[in-house]
């Protein structure tokens, strides 16, 4: 197969698509671009990109199409209607969804003859097209290598398997430790907050060096079986934590804002448990 990925077309244009669409353009890429709601093309047009008035117009108009929406369920309520006329189109999905929805998605448009790479932007709109930005792809491997630098401009890409499933599954479990590390320097602040502490002089000389210097111990060390090292005195760590508990809630901080710290008092129990 010697398909030419030259002209993208875009699904959706919420703050993630509009984003990738201009990341696009701005490397010089031909690019049509469809959204549900009208009003929302008006800048990457001026910026040169095309406007199709159908989600079939925009699948004819491109060699590869994007689709980024809301969720798995607004994939399949946009592609359903246009089915017989994905044959033999290239659809590249960057929607956020389950493993199980990418595997499901895959073997359904797969099984309509459409060439099909499952992504997982690890960016925000902001972040869209600079050095840190890249994008997680799995799926046959000789599609993201003819994919890839047609689509580099959006992110660095990344392939991690033939498994449609996979990209999901990073994306989630890299969501998962964003929002972990989230909660805990918001509870950080919090607690600083209400004992009185300078969130500023915290944030710089305390709560950012300390991350920086745990950040690879915490990603090198995690483990799958909530095991913890010996080294780690899972005893100690317990009333640590029992003690950060109780100065937390001596704070007035709300429990909820602490369920981290509850996840990882369970998991220190557990290893003292099980000796
Ligand atoms: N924005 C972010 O920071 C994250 C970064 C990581 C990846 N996510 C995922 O990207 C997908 C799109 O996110 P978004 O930021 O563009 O989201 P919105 O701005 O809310 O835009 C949603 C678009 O989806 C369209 N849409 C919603 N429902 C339907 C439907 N039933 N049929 C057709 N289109 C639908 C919506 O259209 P409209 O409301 O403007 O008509 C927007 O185009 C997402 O999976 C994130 O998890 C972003």
């Amino acid at each position: 197969m010697n398909t030419r990925y030259e002209h993208i077309s875009i699904l959706g244009l919420g703050a993630m698509g509009r984003a990738l669409a201009d990341a696009l353009l701005g490397a010089g890429r031909e690019v049509t671009v469809w959204n549900r709601s009208a009003g929302k093309a008006g800048e990457l047009v001026a910026r040169g990109a095309k406007e199709a008035s159908s989600v079939g117009e925009a699948v004819a108009a491109g060699d590869l199409t994007v689709i980024c929406l809301l969720d798995d369920a607004s994939v399949r309520e946009t592609l359903t209607p246009v089915l017989s006329d994905l044959t033999g189109t290239t659809l590249v999905n960057v929607t956020s969804g389950s493993v199980r929805q990418a595997r499901a998605l895959a073997g359904w448009l797969e099984g309509h003859g459409v060439r099909f790479l499952a992504g997982g932007i690890m960016a925000v709109p902001q972040s869209v097209g600079t050095p840190g930005a890249f994008i997680l792809y799995s799926g046959p491997r000789d599609l993201f290598d003819r994919v890839a630098p047609v689509l580099g401009p959006m992110g660095r890409a990344h392939w991690v398997g033939e498994d449609a499933g996979f990209a999901a599954l990073y994306d989630m479990a890299a969501l998962s430790g964003m929002y972990g590390m989230g909660a805990g320097t918001d509870h950080a602040v919090t607690l600083v907050h209400a004992e009185g502490g300078d969130l500023e002089t915290f944030k710089r000389e305390v709560l950012r060096p300390w991350l920086e210097q745990m950040l690879p111990i915490s990603v090198d060390g995690a483990d799958a079986s909530a095991s913890v090292p010996d080294e780690y005195n899972p005893a100690m760590q317990a009333v640590g934590l029992e003690n950060l508990l109780a100065a937390s809630g001596e704070a007035g901080v709300p429990a909820e804002l602490a369920g981290h710290l509850s996840a990882s008092l369970w998991r220190m129990r557990r290893a003292v448990a099980n000796g």
